[in-house]
């Protein structure tokens, strides 16, 4: 990992405070870009995944879902490892970080999609969702907002305004609201809901307590997304994430911990 210091903004830290996410622009090159889609592809089409840890669901046959995905691919470890991600995730997590799971989705539009139906509503959200909660999964230090479950989501493809950008219910992330009412409350007023787009290579740092979901893809394009999730290291990896020992003791000295969780409880919050 470089010794530069690489931080976020005061405006892109206020952003991610109020909003519960922050897009992060251009953070991938063209070559990243290239390699790790490359990779996506070959999982996605290839049909003897049984020797690896890699799982991939099918939902319908618009929508591939991967997951575990770091041993498949350097180019997809070496995202998990990004020097430019990992200390944004660890301002935000409040300290050092391991990596909690890693999937990736390339979506289209579904062929029984009733476009009509979907041109009523300003964003489609499929489900909305989070993976922690205000209250036990966040906390606040020093007068910032902080969550111990944190994501990079990496736009692989163009996502403009038809093309299934995340949808989120911004200011969700702090709020103990039950969860059903809130999205019931966001679904009867898209104004509530905003639609991230972004070109290729832009990173969306969001944490877990955001309410958040896939979009259904109106445009005829082709969706790819990379995303890798944080904690401290003393939490347990997402279920069927587990890296194999065999191949963390292959991996470079300073990102073993980030991959394996190995710092567990030597946790000292730093921000
Ligand atoms: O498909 C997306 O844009 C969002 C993915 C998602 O919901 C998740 O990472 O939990």
């Amino acid at each position: 990992m470089s010794s530069e210091t690489v931080s976020l903004t005061s405006a892109q830290r206020l952003h991610f405070d109020i909003y519960g996410y922050v897009l992060l622009e251009n953070v991938l090159t063209d070559d990243e870009i290239e390699r790790i889609k490359n990779a996506l592809y070959r999982i996605k089409d290839d049909d003897n995944l049984d020797g690896t840890r890699v799982y991939l669901n099918w939902r319908g046959d618009h929508h591939a879902h991967m997951g575990n995905l770091v041993e498949y691919d350097p180019a997809l470890l070496e995202y998990a490892a990004h020097p430019k991600l990992v200390p944004l995730v660890e301002e935000v997590v409040g300290g050092a970080v391991r990596l909690e799971e890693t999937e990736a989705i390339i979506n289209k539009r579904s062929a029984d999609a009733d476009l009509d139906e979907l041109n009523k509503r300003r964003y489609n959200p499929t489900g909305f969702h989070r993976g922690t909660q205000h209250g036990w999964g966040t906390y606040m230090e020093q007068n910032k907002f902080h969550c111990i479950f944190v994501k990079t989501l990496a736009y692989l493809t163009d996502v403009g305004p038809d093309d299934g950008g995340t949808c989120v219910i911004p200011g969700s992330h702090r709020l103990t609201w039950n969860q059903s009412e809130m999205i019931d409350a966001a679904l009867s007023d898209d104004s509530l809901v905003h639609q991230v787009e972004a070109s290729a290579g832009s990173v969306l740092l969001f944490g877990e307590s955001l309410i958040h979901s896939t979009t259904a893809i109106r445009s005829d394009k082709e969706r790819v997304i990379l995303i890798a999730g944080y904690t401290p290291p003393m939490v347990r990896e997402w279920p069927g994430n587990e890296v194999n020992p065999e191949f963390i003791e292959t991996l470079p000295e300073e990102i073993r911990p980030l991959i394996s969780g190995s710092d567990s409880w030597h946790w000292r919050r730093r921000y």
